[in-house]
């Protein structure tokens, strides 16, 4: 079995970590930002170090290239380096130097495998600044044109084409140039399951369905203290109803069904004001992409009957819509074979986030390998995972890939 250095691999975590650290543990790292571009030349270097051929996509994402004894399609591990603006220092992180981790094992054992194997990170995973999310995976399986990735902007209007540039990162290789044998990614399990039911190895079968909307409402500005409550125009009371609206949804759907409305402006944001402008998103996530679509079209029909009984007008952008994904059966299989090969725990699950997977499944038989997540925490600053549990879903992914990467 191929010896792993856990120490390295907690050390690469916490030097990672250390660049767009904040307060708390965590990590901001906003794709095409100067500290996502920081985390990039970090990894790209260990990559280098490793003896990888690092080759560069042109929507940035990044691939390290390990020969093996054939030229045959490579087993592709990785994930994403990108945070939210209230990261941990796991998400994506850990599936990308878990999977440094086996090629630097590799070099150590002096292995060369049969089939070349590939470590990634793809940009824009976590769609916080730059929607839909899963950008760079989804640019890679040929989901979105390079054009509309390249014209996708931020809340201050500077595009992700020109941000690739001015980091360095718009490389020349075609995305999906590389078409992997399989695509096994490592990651946190984000949510509680594992950690509640203290099983240590998730054994992925799917990803949820996510639908993301921003809606602009606009009202009329007007006098809080003079302005009588029949002759109200409130942008803000209809975002605070679909907030309760959707909440009270998703209760009353039950199963893997949830709601949120993440982010939120108003305008003119004054306490003696009524808004005219209220700015919001709605996130719908569920396994059953029939429950998804009834949910949004519920949420839709209560947002038509506030806005004219408010007499507001309300756009909405789509910013991101993915079905629901099932991961390839015998890959997902092996998972728990390698999972149990090593004595340890495991239990089948679908994913709550969204991932780089769910879109590799588009291209190559794909799987995911989750580890706890303490408490279910994530996309906070306090996300941990014990090391115990970070060395052994990055066993049980050496395996797995030097076992593809055998076939
Ligand atoms: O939103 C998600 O599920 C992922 O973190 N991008
Ligand atoms: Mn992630
Ligand atoms: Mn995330």
């Amino acid at each position: 079995m191929l010896r792993l250095n856990e120490k390295r691999l907690l050390g690469a975590l916490d030097e990672l970590a250390a660049i767009g650290a904040i307060e708390g543990g965590g990590c901001a790292r906003l794709a095409l930002t100067d500290e996502d571009k920081a985390g990039r030349d970090l990894v790209v270097g260990w990559m280098k170090a490793a003896g990888l051929e690092v080759r560069i996509d042109a929507i940035g994402n990044v691939i390290g290239l390990r020969a093996g004894r054939e030229k045959l399609d490579p087993v592709m591990t990785g994930s994403h380096i990108d945070t939210v603006r209230t990261g941990g220092r796991y998400d994506g992180n850990y599936g990308v130097l878990a999977g440094l981790e086996v090629v630097r094992a590799l070099n150590e054992a002096g292995v060369a495998t049969r089939r070349p194997i590939a470590v990634a990170f793809f940009t824009n995973e976590e769609g916080a600044r730059f929607q839909p999310d899963m950008m760079g995976s989804l640019t890679y399986v040929g989901g979105i044109g390079l054009n509309e990735a390249y014209a996708a902007a931020d809340n201050d209007g500077i595009s992700v084409g020109d941000e690739l540039r001015r980091i360095g990162y718009l490389g020349s290789l075609k995305p999906g140039a590389l078409k992997p044998h399989a695509f096994v990614e490592l990651h946190i399990e984000q949510g509680p399951i594992l950690d509640e039911e203290k099983v240590q190895i998730g054994v992925v079968e799917s990803v949820q369905g996510i639908s993301w909307i921003e809606y602009t409402v606009t009202g009329v500005s007007n006098h809080a203290g003079t302005t009588p409550m029949r002759l109200r125009r409130d942008a803000g009371y209809l975002a605070a109803s679909v907030n309760l609206f959707a909440r009270k949804l998703a209760w009353e759907m039950g199963g893997h069904q949830v709601a949120t409305v993440g982010s939120l402006a108003l305008r003119p944001n004054l306490i003696n004001v009524v808004p005219n402008r209220a700015v919001f998103t709605v996130d719908l996530r569920n396994t059953d992409e029939a429950r998804l679509k009834e949910a949004e079209a519920r949420v839709a029909a209560h947002i038509a009957e506030v806005a004219t009984a408010e007499r507001v007008e309300v756009e909405a952008k789509v910013l991101a819509r993915f079905e629901p994904v099932i991961f390839e059966t015998g890959l997902v299989d092996r998972v728990e074979r390698h999972a149990k090969g090593l004595s340890l725990s495991t239990r089948r699950m679908p994913s709550g986030a969204g991932h780089d997977a769910q879109m590799m499944q588009r291209i190559c038989p794909t799987a995911m390998i989750f580890v706890p997540s303490v408490a279910g925490l994530s996309h906070n600053v306090r996300e941990h995972t014990e090391p115990a549990d970070l060395a052994a879903g990055a066993q049980v992914l050496a395996n797995m890939m030097l076992e593809l990467a055998e076939e």
